[in-house]
């Protein structure tokens, strides 16, 4: 879950102001340098003022019209000084913002420690997959003195990358890390070996690590190393970065987002097939971000008819997703876009041949290969089919040659589905560390997802238009008869972008 920095500010003499908003928790900090005499509580005031508009901005970008907060006032510098920690409710009547607000308790900074671990986590969206996004910091006398974040797969871990930034000795140091420090030899080694060996006194952890190989084990080693290990600290917030992870570790499919952008009235498209564009820049700004975060991409085959799409990411310095087009009797024009780039951006096919064997095909097997012509005497009873599975073959291996994988993954337990056999085809993403997808795929493939069971999450962009007519809806297929046999959704978060809606849901299993 991203952090929504609202609004922010500071004055000459050092106070600030900050709004932050976790998903579900918003929290807010005022941060104020000094002691609270009479001048510097004119600071605060301006600091509250900074973080109260900021509030108001941020309720009107996500339509709400009152939010609980808890609101930390800082005296001193960030991770030194003390902390009062208020609980705030603001009310929205008409153009009025009315603020309610109650001392409630000290607290120690470890919140704010615990929240720059999880800002310095994200930096690893969209690099480090298949593995977490997990940052650390390491603080001593009240000071930091080392950060570190899991920047990408094989690479150091955050705690072993905090510790390569110490710049003194972290002996009796607290270490804070938003996932529970591993314990086994992985791509790298445990990075509890290097908490102990650095004399590490306390562990402070957000996330419990759900990998088999760890779980629980990390947090028995340190402890009978003699270290004090705290657990579940901000835990909520720390889960929140890794829905993508704890799917896949425990499972090994890949989480799936289904995204789609519609009309108010429920349309991706005009009664012509026109889409282009339906959520404004903003949105489809953050669609690309949603690109860069997700280690694939899926569209069906008759998007790439229909828009003939790049599916990558256009962020300057993002990451494209691997293409997965599904294309049961492989229709994809060689001149497509995707073909034409499939050198450089990964790209595999799906198809579902039933007279062809299940998995990859692999161009070396691949007989058209050395298939130039079939030599007349050859030809006998099942000719007709061998001549099918060639031309089909030779198709496989114009596609290798344009870069692209081909996996062939007919539905063997429904013979009469003549589309791919998805929740098969999530195994086989799942094996090549594929950790998440992000579901473009029109009404179709859609209801496909669905129906097999392989969609975690739908994210609804909802743009303030009407296209009415006999137009294409995000999920079509057969439907539902009666309301109970309905995908039953929950409710995530909605938030403003620009003039659109974006909508998040769980979907309940
Ligand atoms: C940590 N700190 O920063 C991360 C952890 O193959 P490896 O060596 O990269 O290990 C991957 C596993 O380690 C991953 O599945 C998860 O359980 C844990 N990730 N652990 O202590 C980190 N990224
Ligand atoms: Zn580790």
């Amino acid at each position: 879950m991203r952090m929504n920095r609202c609004n922010s500010g500071t004055d000459s003499k050092g106070g600030l102001a900050g709004f932050s908003s976790l998903d579900g928790r918003r929290t807010v900090i005022a941060v104020c340098a000094g002691s609270l005499c009479g001048r510097t509580v004119r600071y605060v005031m301006k600091a509250l003022q900074i973080v109260f508009a900021g509030l108001d901005l941020w309720m009107e970008a996500h339509l709400a019209r009152a939010v609980y907060c808890v609101m930390d006032v800082h005296y001193g510098a960030p991770g030194t000084g003390s902390v009062l920690r208020h609980e705030c409710v603001l009310r929205r009547t008409g153009c009025r913002l009315r603020i309610r607000w109650r001392e409630r308790e000290k607290i120690m900074d470890e919140h704010i420690y615990m929240r720059r671990v999880i800002e310095l986590a994200h930096k690893g969206e969209g690099w480090c997959h298949p593995n977490p996004m997990v940052g650390a910091v390491i603080v001593k006398d009240g000071r930091i003195i080392g950060e570190g974040y899991h920047a990408r797969c094989g690479e150091l871990h955050a705690e072993r990358n905090a510790i390569a930034s110490l710049r003194e000795s972290a002996k009796g140091a607290t270490i804070y890390v938003t996932l529970e420090p591993c314990c086994h030899y992985g791509r790298t080694p445990p990075c509890t070996e290097a908490i102990i060996e650095q004399k590490i006194a306390r562990v402070v952890i957000g996330s419990r690590d759900p990998n088999p190989k760890v779980s629980g084990g990390g947090a028995k080693v340190l402890r009978e190393a003699g270290i004090e290990v705290v657990e579940d600290f901000l835990r909520d917030e720390c889960d929140a970065l890794n829905p993508v992870f704890f799917h896949y570790i425990t499972t090994k499919t890949p989480y799936v987002i289904m995204k789609y952008a519609m009309t108010a009235d429920g349309k991706i498209a005009t009664k012509t097939g026109a889409s282009k564009w339906i959520t404004g820049g903003e949105a489809r700004g953050r669609v690309q971000q949603m690109r860069h975060a997700c280690m694939g991409i899926m569209a069906g085959i008759g998007t790439v008819l229909a828009d003939d799409p790049m599916l990558n990411c256009r962020i300057e310095g993002g990451r494209d997703p691997v293409r997965i087009i599904c294309d049961s009797t492989l229709r994809i024009p060689a001149e497509s876009a995707i073909c034409r780039t499939a050198q450089e951006i990964p790209t595999i096919v799906v198809s579902a041949f039933p007279e062809l064997p299940d998995g990859e095909i692999a161009a070396a097997e691949n007989p058209a290969k050395s298939a130039v012509s079939p030599a007349p005497e050859a030809a006998d009873a099942a000719s007709e089919s061998k001549t099918g599975a060639e031309s089909i073959y030779s198709k496989i291996r114009s596609l290798q040659q344009c870069g692209i994988r081909v996996f062939n993954i007919p539905d063997r337990k429904d013979p009469e589905n003549s589309r791919p056999d998805l929740a098969e085809l999530m195994k086989q993403l799942g094996k090549l560390e594929i950790d998440s997808i992000l579901l473009e795929g029109g009404g179709t493939l859609n209801e496909s997802a669905l129906r097999a069971g392989i969609v975690q999450e739908v994210r609804a962009f909802i743009a303030p238009k009407l296209f009415g007519g006999q137009a294409k809806t995000p999920v079509e297929g057969g439907g539902v008869s009666v309301p109970d046999e309905a995908v039953q959704l929950e409710y995530k978060s909605a938030e403003r972008i620009g003039e659109d809606l974006m909508v998040t849901y769980r979907v309940k299993k």
